[in-house]
C-alpha cells in the first residue's frame, strides 16, 4: 500500500444545515468565518469548504457575500478557498453555477444525485457536466464530492467525456455515513477507493457518529481528511464540539500518531494544482 508522508486537512466549518440552536459555536458570519479560518490554519488545516450565511443566518450563495468572503479569507490566511457549488437541497442549478463568478481557487463539485436525509440532494449529469467545464474555463481546481458508489462511475464518464481538471490532478471526496449516500465505514470506503480513476488523490469525511471510523479507516488506507462542523457536531458521546479548531487538532494529533504531519497550504496548492 502507498503512503503518503503527508495529510492535507480541508476544515468544512459551516455547512448550510446546522445553526446556532443545535450548534452555538457554528461559524455563520464573516468574522466568525474569518476567525474560525485562522485558528483552523493555525491547528495545521490547508483547505477551507466555504458555505456562507445571509444576515439571518440562512444558507445564502448571494454573489457579493461570496466575493467579499473570498478576499477576506484570502486576505487574513493562507488557505486555499474552496467555495461549496453544492449549497443548500433548496438552491437552484443556476445559483450553484454562479459561485464560480467569486473566483475560488477550488470548488467542491457532486458526481451525481443522493437522498440526503428527508431531502434529495440534486445533481444530475446536465449539471454536472456544465459545471465541470466552467471550472476548466475559469480555472479554479474542482474537488469531486462522492457521496455513493454510483458517483465514482460518473466521475470517470465526466473526465473521459471532458479530459482533465484544471490544474491537471484528480482530487475527490468521500463523504459517508449520510442518510441516504454510502455507509461511513471501512470496507465502504476501500471500495470507493479501489474504484477511483488511476493516480487520483481522495480525503474522506464521515458525517456523524461515521466521522472517527472514517477517519482511522482514511488514515490507514493512505488518504486525506476532510474535518468540520458541516460534518460533525459531537466530539463525543454528551460532548458537543466547542470549535471548529478542535476538530482540526484531533485530526492533526491522529495524522501524527499515523507518522505523516499536516500538508501546509503552500504544499497544498501545489498539490492541488491551484493557481499561483
Ligand atoms: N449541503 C449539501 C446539500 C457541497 O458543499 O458541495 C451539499 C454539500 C456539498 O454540502
Ligand atoms: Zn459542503
Amino acid at each position: 500500500m502507498l503512503f503518503m508522508v503527508s495529510t492535507l486537512i480541508t476544515v468544512a466549518p459551516t455547512g448550510a444545515e446546522a445553526d446556532k440552536v443545535a450548534a452555538p459555536a457554528l461559524p455563520v458570519t464573516l468574522d466568525e468565518l474569518v476567525q474560525t479560518a485562522k485558528e483552523c490554519e493555525e491547528a495545521g488545516a490547508a483547505v477551507i469548504h466555504v458555505h456562507i450565511r445571509d444576515a439571518e443566518a440562512r444558507p445564502t450563495l448571494d454573489p457579493s457575500r461570496l466575493r467579499d468572503t473570498v478576499a477576506a479569507l484570502r486576505e487574513n490566511t493562507g488557505l486555499i478557498v474552496q467555495l461549496s457549488t453544492g449549497g443548500a437541497v433548496t438552491d437552484p442549478y443556476e445559483h450553484r453555477l454562479k459561485v464560480l463568478d467569486a473566483m475560488p481557487d477550488a470548488c467542491s463539485l457532486t458526481c451525481g444525485t443522493v437522498n440526503f436525509g428527508d431531502d434529495v440532494f440534486m445533481n444530475p449529469w446536465p449539471f454536472m457536466a456544465e459545471l465541470y467545464q466552467l471550472t476548466q474555463a475559469k480555472e479554479v481546481v474542482p474537488e469531486f464530492e462522492l457521496f455513493d458508489l454510483g458517483h465514482v462511475a460518473a466521475l470517470h464518464r465526466l473526465l473521459d467525456t471532458y479530459g482533465a481538471p484544471y490544474g491537471g490532478h484528480v482530487h475527490c471526496d468521500l463523504v459517508m455515513g449520510v442518510p441516504g449516500g454510502m455507509p461511513g465505514d471501512a470496507r465502504s470506503l476501500v471500495a470507493a477507493v479501489a474504484a477511483l480513476p488511476e493516480g487520483a488523490t481522495w480525503s474522506a469525511t464521515g458525517i456523524g457518529r461515521t466521522t472517527l471510523p472514517v477517519m482511522y479507516a482514511a488514515l490507514s488506507a493512505g488518504g486525506h481528511l476532510r474535518v468540520g462542523m458541516e460534518d460533525t457536531l459531537t466530539y463525543a458521546k454528551g460532548q458537543p464540539v466547542t470549535s471548529n479548531a478542535q476538530l482540526v487538532e484531533r485530526a492533526v494529533a491522529l495524522t501524527r500518531i499515523a507518522q505523516r504531519a499536516p500538508m501546509s497550504p503552500v504544499e497544498a496548492r501545489s498539490f492541488l494544482g491551484v493557481r499561483g
